[in-house]
């Protein structure tokens, strides 16, 4: 009866050492190969981009980001991430371009490998999900970027375009966005929605 029991206590080690095992590498793999799909603490945000917006301070239209959040359109005043995180950003671009920025935020970076996925470039409504990894995207095709400097995060949106990006997020912190294109009023373009919080800037509040 004691033999018995000591041998079922064993086996019974054993069963949850192997499984344990198992189920431990199980989570390295799919954690080493899912970082450019899903994760467990992986989160979608989707902004979008429209050019028909009245700007008073401007005395005309001004393109601005929205944040989408059920079929709906938000302000991008202040944008919601969670910490710790990966970060799939989805922007829907409806404005064109060109414009121009500083020679510092002409390439692509702080996301995954320094890349973006583009696709749609200037068929922003197409449904065709073809599409490819850029490193940048040249000025004269260049609409805004969503560049946050804390972060030396910069992706760069191309003319009527759909762009996928991955990041990750501090563990918490209030950061700010900008769009680092010439995109809004005045003589510098620096006005207007490039001035105002919700449109081409904001902050970011990561908890
Ligand atoms: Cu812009």
């Amino acid at each position: 009866m004691k033999t018995i029991e000591t041998w079922f206590y064993v086996g019974l080690l054993a069963v949850i050492l192997i499984f344990g095992v198992g189920m431990y590498y199980e989570g390295a793999i799919s954690h080493a190969s899912t970082s450019t799909q899903s994760s467990s603490n992986e989160y979608n945000i989707t902004l979008v981009i429209t050019n028909q917006n009245y700007l008073s301070s401007a005395g005309r239209d001004q393109p601005a980001f929205y944040v989408l959040e059920n079929g709906k359109l938000m302000s991008s005043s202040q944008i919601y991430l969670p910490g710790d995180s990966l970060i799939r950003m989805t922007i829907i671009n409806y404005d064109s371009g060109p414009g121009s920025v500083s020679s510092a935020y002409s390439k692509v970076s702080g996301t995954l490998n320094n890349t973006e996925y583009v696709f749609n470039n200037s068929m922003v409504n197409s449904t065709a999900q073809s599409g490819q990894w850029i490193s940048s995207v040249p000025s004269s095709n260049l609409s805004h970027t969503f560049t946050v400097a804390q972060l030396n995060l910069n992706i760069m949106i191309p003319s009527q375009s759909i762009v996928v990006a991955y990041f990750h997020t501090p563990a918490s912190g209030v950061l700010n966005w900008q769009c680092e294109v010439d995109c809004g009023a005045g003589s510098s373009g620096w006005g207007g929605a490039m001035d105002t919080p919700g449109w081409m800037q904001g902050e970011i509040v990561v908890d």
